[in-house]
């Protein structure tokens, strides 16, 4: 039996070929404006394999001295984040359910070898707004369980152009991407992964 978490919800192809090219040329252009880094994590300071960067007004990142955290700035050039592509938001207001905008998009560039450890989604203050995933270039395989590390977890394959949405008790689940298929799509212009997750971090003020 697959048991995937209330509020979870895949989308298969909602982007088709045109809207997938058309959105990689605006990440390219959020990538001119900040670049991929390397983010370390909390404490060790080990390098994390998958190449992140931000849009919008708030991006999460991680250092070994200050640890995960959203801030305004690029944490290696000091300049703002570029603003989130309206292709984006446009998909925010049709499937998150949720009545104000996101404040920040992570975009998470897998190659090949790159992974993503088990882990929660919990550095946002507003817990009530879904996570909505997009993903771009080759499959991968991902995982999710529920809302304790060791409850049992259901895996299934991402493809370019899927959106999952991460609402209700799925919000809290613990998730990660086991692998990269490599050469499985031809939208990148070579081996990789592109992922990018649209955010609600601060709660908004009440009737705005
Ligand atoms: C489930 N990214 O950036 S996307 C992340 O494919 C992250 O790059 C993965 O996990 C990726 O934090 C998975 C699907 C996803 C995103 C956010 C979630 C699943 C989630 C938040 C809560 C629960
Ligand atoms: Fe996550």
């Amino acid at each position: 039996m697959t048991t995937f978490p209330a509020g979870f919800r895949h989308l298969p192809g909602l982007l088709g070929a045109a809207a997938q090219v058309a959105l990689v040329e605006d990440i390219r252009a959020v990538v001119r404006a900040a670049p991929l880094y390397v983010p370390e994590m909390p404490r060790t300071g080990r390098r994390m394999s998958v190449r992140m960067t931000n849009c919008g007004a708030l991006g999460w990142v991680t250092d070994r001295e200050r640890g995960y955290r959203y801030q305004g700035t690029h944490p290696v050039t000091g300049r703002p984040w570029p603003p989130i592509p309206p292709a984006l938001l446009d998909i925010w207001d049709r499937f998150s359910g949720y009545p104000h905008r996101p404040e920040a998009c992570l975009v998470n560039f897998y190659d090949a070898d790159a992974r993503m450890g088990p882990h929660q989604d919990r550095d946002e203050r507003e817990l009530s707004a879904p996570v909505l995933s997009v993903s771009l270039g080759d499959d991968c395989r991902f995982r999710i369980g529920g809302t304790a590390r060791t409850d049992p977890a259901t895996t299934l394959r991402l493809a370019s152009g899927d959106l999952v949405v991460l609402g209700g008790d799925s919000r809290l689940a613990f998730h990660g991407v086991d692998r990269i298929f490599p050469g499985t799509s031809t939208l990148l212009a070579g081996e990789g992964r592109i992922n990018l997750t649209l955010r609600r971090v601060t709660v908004p003020l009440k009737a705005s």
